[in-house]
């Protein structure tokens, strides 16, 4: 039988039962439910610090866009009571102070390594253990790996010609200088209109002394409204937390609170609707907007009447017709990409000191040592350019780690078509590799933390039972990874996901395959799934005990 309190078998300081990939919301977690067990972990940072994505995204604005009482922790009910958020929406900097806190409040830091990238991951099939070797010379043995790299950790600088010889400095809104960027009196560019660029772009405009914003696709967002946090609001939060997350979970964004809608935007006549989503537009962010009506994400006429409303807000805020007319998304239906949430994006153009270029009608063509030039030949003079490009999403983290396994399979080939995976849990051929809210997950469309709780709980389930029934290897079917792969995708084909080029398909990357990567059924759906999973003996899953390998 395998030793009662590891999974490994062995009992030297190099080997582990798990070895975490990333110190973010996902590996921190990993750490406090495994070590709970009794496990022998460790979590391995390329950071300097913990955090993830809200230790590296410190551009000017960063700031969540799921509320901050939702968007926590629940696995500690004296954490999410003790815990004040100051706003409505939580801060790069308030969110990092939280998981450091986190951190610090269930001592979890002695568990990571910084600033260690790992660069290799082989699963020796006869030994039944995982060897990880990272940038720092580290040899890690593991029973187990699981990978939390995150979903947008891989930040993408266009290949444009010229970058190097750029005399002014320049910027990845995921790569931030911790000491910050003071803007004032330069001639700034921004590449790039998604969630990060239109975070950013009302603060640099407050700086600057011209900013030039370079638009390829025009983006919809809806105001934040952020707030100071109201002491009532917090407090009749807070008395009701616990039930509140489990309301959460029978929700598709594993959000609670917005009642769910009832009718078609199609059933209810022009005036009634307008006024719905004027409501909605004042309320305040996505989740509420988007769940008007039953239909919108599903049914494009029902979704052209949200999209028209924004298109006409736009239109009303920006004073320049041309601009406004550039900055309305017809491209892509609301909500297909991620929907945005601002704090007077769309009035920011009506500075005199900030310029939207069309770079989709006329593209850039090279950087040059001033400034930049687009195909048409227009020259734009700038001191200092910020790249809010985006990131490789979702698989671009786990395709920079060399992973295979002695039987000749590797990720990347696995994955050169497009990411397969069972759940988005595990991935067929390469065992005892657990991934946290990866492609065919639901994470990203999700309170992410609430997914990162779900998944982990899952695994640390599955690990549990298995040392109960003395096994040590857990593996995804190749059939049930395809079954998984083919439902994602014929879930995604009745949305109107597909239509926009975002980068939940990969678009974003050139070369990248075309495949809708994560699962739009709805946390609700996928949780009952992965629950029945259990309840069949782990279906789709073969798990076994290597009996010769353990002492
Ligand atoms: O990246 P994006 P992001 N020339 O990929 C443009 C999360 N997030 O960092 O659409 C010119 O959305 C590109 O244009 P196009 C959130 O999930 C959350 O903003 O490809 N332009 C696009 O406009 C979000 O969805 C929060 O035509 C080029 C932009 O760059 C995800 O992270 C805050 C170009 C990239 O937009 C990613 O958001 C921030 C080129 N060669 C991020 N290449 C919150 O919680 C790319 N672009 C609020």
């Amino acid at each position: 039988m395998p030793d009662a309190s590891t999974l490994s078998g062995a009992a030297d300081k190099a080997s582990l039962d798990v070895a975490i990939v990333g110190g973010g919301l996902a590996g921190l977690y990993a750490i406090y439910r495994l070590r709970g067990m009794g496990l022998r972990v460790r979590a391995f940072e390329a950071g300097s610090g913990i955090g993830g994505t809200w230790f590296w995204n410190r551009y000017p604005g960063a700031r969540c866009d799921v509320e901050s009482l939702e968007y926590s922790y629940s696995f500690s009910e004296d954490l999410q009571q003790a815990w004040k958020w100051p706003e409505r929406y939580g801060t790069q900097p308030e969110i990092l102070r939280y998981i450091n806190h986190v951190a610090d409040r269930f001592d979890l830091r002695r568990h990571v390594q910084l600033n260690t990238r790992v660069k290799s991951a082989l699963f020796d099939a006869d030994a039944n253990e995982w060897t990880l070797r990272t940038d720092k010379g580290d040899v890690v043995r593991a029973r187990f790996c699981v990978m939390a790299a995150g979903n947008l950790s891989t930040p993408r600088v266009p290949d444009f010609k010229g970058l190097q010889d750029f005399r002014g400095k320049w910027y990845h809104s995921g790569l931030w200088p911790h000491e910050g960027v003071d803007f004032s009196g330069l001639r700034v560019g921004v590449i790039g209109t998604g969630s990060s660029g239109i975070q950013m772009i009302p603060i640099i405009a407050r700086q600057a002394k011209h900013l030039h914003v370079f638009q390829r696709t025009a983006n919809f967002s809806l105001p934040a409204r952020n707030a100071p946090m109201e002491p009532e609001r917090e407090r009749r939060h807070k008395a009701e937390y616990a039930a509140r997350r489990r309301a959460a979970h029978d929700t598709p964004f594993a959000i609670a609170g917005h009642p769910k809608p009832t009718r078609s935007a199609l059933e209810v006549a022009p005036d009634e609707r307008k006024a719905a989503y004027e409501a909605k537009w004042q309320e305040g962010g996505s989740i509420s907007f988007l769940y008007a009506y039953t239909d919108l994400l599903v049914n494009k006429d029902a979704n052209d009447t949200a999209s028209e409303f924004v298109r006409e807000k736009i239109r009303s805020i920006v004073k320049d017709p041309r601009t406004a007319e550039l900055l309305a998304p017809k491209d892509h239906p609301i909500g297909t990409k991620r929907l945005c949430l601002d704090t007077e994006y769309y009035e920011t153009y009506n500075r005199d000191n900030v310029t939207l270029v069309d770079v989709r009608s006329d593209p850039i063509r090279d950087i040059t040592p001033s400034g930049l030039r687009t195909e048409g030949g227009a020259a734009f003079e700038l001191d200092a350019i910020v790249f809010a490009t985006g990131f490789d999403a979702m698989t671009g983290a786990l395709r920079e780690i060399d992973i295979r396994t002695s039987a000749g399979a590797s990720l990347a080939d696995h994955w050169a078509g497009g990411p397969l995976t069972y759940l988005g849990l595990m991935v067929a051929g390469f065992p005892n590799m657990f991934i946290v809210t990866g492609p065919g997950s639901p994470g990203v469309k999700t309170q992410m933390i609430a997914s990162i709780e779900q998944h982990t709980d899952w695994i640390a389930n599955c690990l549990d039972h298995m040392r109960r029934q003395g096994l040590d290897r857990v593996e995804a079917t190749p059939e049930a990874e395809a079954d998984w792969v083919q439902h994602v995708n014929a879930v995604a084909d009745s949305t109107l996901y597909p239509l926009a080029n975002s980068w939940y398909l990969g678009a974003n990357i050139p070369g990248k395959p075309r495949v809708f990567m994560p699962y739009v059924g709805g946390f609700d759906r996928y949780k009952r799934r992965c629950d029945a999973v259990v309840a069949d003996g782990y279906e789709g899953f073969r798990l076994t005990r290597q009996a010769a390998l353990v002492a």
